[in-house]
């Protein structure tokens, strides 16, 4: 047997041990009422795969809700919603968590979510993790299942393969369960473009089960006048250093958070530019935070990486920034500087954090102080160092 093909048959049988074990501590939590825990802002392979953990409980009499905290803003998200009429319970401090016996962290290990103060106070204990990020040891389940692998759909497909649910193609759940799943795996994965051995055989399994044109019309969903807004404003002041596109948009409302990585996934397809950072000051009422997406194609490029050595952390040790393979997204507080509504002083403010991102960004790629200019539309100084730094 060669080495791949024995990492392979390892896989298979981890993917069987864990659908074992999972099966096993869901019967020891018979007729338990769980609370699915999601990252602030959802995305298809969390709620795909929070929906596939509330079909596998039921059999077991175990109540499942599935909650988050932010918003749920990304129009094909709100559309996998509404389609597939799912129930998403958003948190709020009026909101009972005593009621639950446990929560189960799906697509995330706790750090991506508000959520964890609250549990702790309400003393509902962290139960099962289940996920595809790097390991982080923020939180400890009694069932834990995290793997490098292309999407938390991918985990839960593989669950249902190895028996913890029959899929039945004339059961409207399992169609919307099977088409929520092949949806998240493909969002996860650029379409299967990022996709390996294991993505390309789970949306092989839900072949069978999904129904297309309902994932065509969760795919159809068209962009927002202000998110086509944000796009421009991202390609106007666009910097390109090294095939490194970096762009600040200024300020944005919360509700049209979601624009910015999709600025980021627009200047990404600009020809030689492999990598895209666009960021913007996001106003949430009084609060205002700094908000980035990172973009990348290049196979060198690790976003978690460069996001992290780029910003570095806070003072409780938390980094500003992370990601996966491909994507990655920062997050850095106003705090004191939050807020005023004197222009002049609201346009000093994004210009001084602007310069700072812009500056913190080109170092770390090795591009010179003096090479870029705020608003330099285009400007595309020449000289591989990123490349240098990253060849493949
Ligand atoms: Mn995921």
């Amino acid at each position: 047997m060669d080495e791949a093909a024995a990492i392979e048959v390892g896989e298979r049988s981890r993917s069987r041990i864990k659908a074992k074990e999972l099966e096993q501590f869901l019967s020891e939590h018979r007729g338990e009422r769980h609370i699915v825990v999601l990252q602030d802002f959802p995305d298809p392979d969390a709620i795909s795969s929070a929906f596939a953990h509330q079909l596998i409980s039921a059999p077991f009499d175990i109540a499942v809700d599935i909650v988050y905290e932010r918003r749920i803003s990304h129009p094909q998200n709100i559309a996998l919603v509404r389609l597939l009429d799912l129930d998403l319970i958003r948190y709020s401090e009026a909101f009972d968590l005593s009621k639950y016996d446990g929560a189960v962290f799906i697509d995330n290990q706790g750090t991506t979510t508000g959520l964890l103060d609250p549990l702790a106070k309400a003393n509902v204990p962290p139960l099962m993790i289940i996920d595809h990020h790097e390991r982080q040891e923020r939180l400890q389940g009694e069932f834990t299942d995290i793997r490098r692998i292309g999407a938390t759909a991918t985990i839960y497909t593989e669950y249902i393969q190895e028996g913890l649910l029959t899929l039945d193609r004339s059961h409207p759940d399992h169609v919307k369960c099977a088409t929520a799943l092949m949806h998240g795996i493909r969002s996860e994965t650029n379409d299967l473009i990022r996709a390996k051995e294991d993505e390309f055989l789970a949306a092989a399994f839900l072949s069978h089960f999904y129904d297309p044109a309902l994932l065509s019309e969760i795919l159809r969903q068209q962009r927002s006048s202000r998110v086509m807004d944000v796009i421009r404003k991202a390609l106007e002041n666009r910097t390109v250093i090294s095939n490194v596109s970096v762009s600040g948009i200024g300020y944005l409302r919360a509700e049209d958070r979601d624009a910015i990585p999709q600025g980021a996934d627009f200047l990404l397809t600009e020809e030689n530019v492999h990598t895209a950072i666009v960021f913007g000051i996001i106003i949430d009422g009084s609060r205002e935070v700094l908000n980035g997406s990172m973009r990348t194609l290049k196979l060198t490029v690790d976003p978690d990486e460069f996001l992290k050595e780029t910003f570095g952390k806070d003072e409780r040790g938390i980094f500003f920034g992370g990601g996966r393979q491909h994507a990655g997204g920062f997050e850095i507080p106003i705090g004191f500087l939050s807020g005023s509504s004197e222009e002049e002083f609201t346009r000093v403010k994004w210009q001084v954090y602007d310069q700072q991102v812009r500056h913190k960004i080109f170092s770390k790629i090795g591009a010179e102080r003096s090479s870029y200019v705020h608003g330099a539309a285009g400007h595309t100084p020449r000289g591989g160092v990123l490349d240098d730094g990253y060849a493949e």
